[in-house]
């Protein structure tokens, strides 16, 4: 009698552990220029707490903006607030990553191909980044406080997997451009959210 308590007790609480697993759900979509449809690949979605900073979701490696091709890449990357960004140089020339932005200004100096610098990102905000080097070369932080974030990829499209169930603000960030829409997260599934941008944005 005693070991069938056991076992209904055990599977009890393996269903609440199940269960509370299944709390969240994702949210996809495509981003687009408004009127004309054409795909928007350069664009940042998050979802956040209105005055809740969600600052748990520390990703376990550090963030990485290669230096390749003289070009930044990602040239948008969106990380949560305490996150270290690495910036290795795997070009044949050599790079000096520096910025001026107020959430923060960092100077990494000038190094070599092959190898690699890091910062650290831990006020909120948007971060410029250029190469001392080469003018041409710009590229965007956005230093996030949460960490259900995506870019949308060449065909526009965007998910953020795994958001706790909950009511967020949606912020989709386009070449500096930012709008705001409420959204629902249910307890589970997928939520399809086709965002446009107006153009020249
Ligand atoms: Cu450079």
């Amino acid at each position: 009698m005693k070991k069938r308590w056991v076992s209904i007790c055990l599977g009890l609480w393996l269903l609440c552990i199940w269960s509370n697993g299944l709390q969240a759900a994702t949210i996809t979509g495509r981003v687009v220029e408004a009127g004309k449809g054409s795909v928007i690949d350069d664009a940042a979605i998050w979802v956040e707490k209105m005055g809740e900073p969600m600052t748990s979701g520390l990703p376990t490696k550090p963030a990485q903006m290669k230096q390749k091709n003289l070009s930044f890449s990602p040239s948008l990357l969106p990380i949560l607030v305490g996150a270290t960004v690495e910036f290795p140089n795997e070009d044949t020339v050599y790079h000096h990553i520096y910025s001026f932005s107020k959430p923060k200004r960092f100077d990494l100096g000038l190094y070599k191909p092959g190898e690699s610098r890091s910062a650290l990102f831990d006020k909120t905000g948007v971060v410029k980044v250029f190469c001392n080097i080469h003018d041409f070369m710009t590229a965007t932080i956005l230093v996030l406080s949460s960490p259900y974030f995506a870019t949308t990829n060449e065909k526009g499209n965007y998910t953020i997997a795994d958001i706790p169930a909950g009511t967020y603000r949606l912020q989709l960030w386009h070449a500096g451009g930012v709008q705001t829409k409420e959204v629902e997260i249910p307890a589970s599934g997928t939520v399809h959210l086709d965002l446009d941008v107006s153009a020249g944005k």
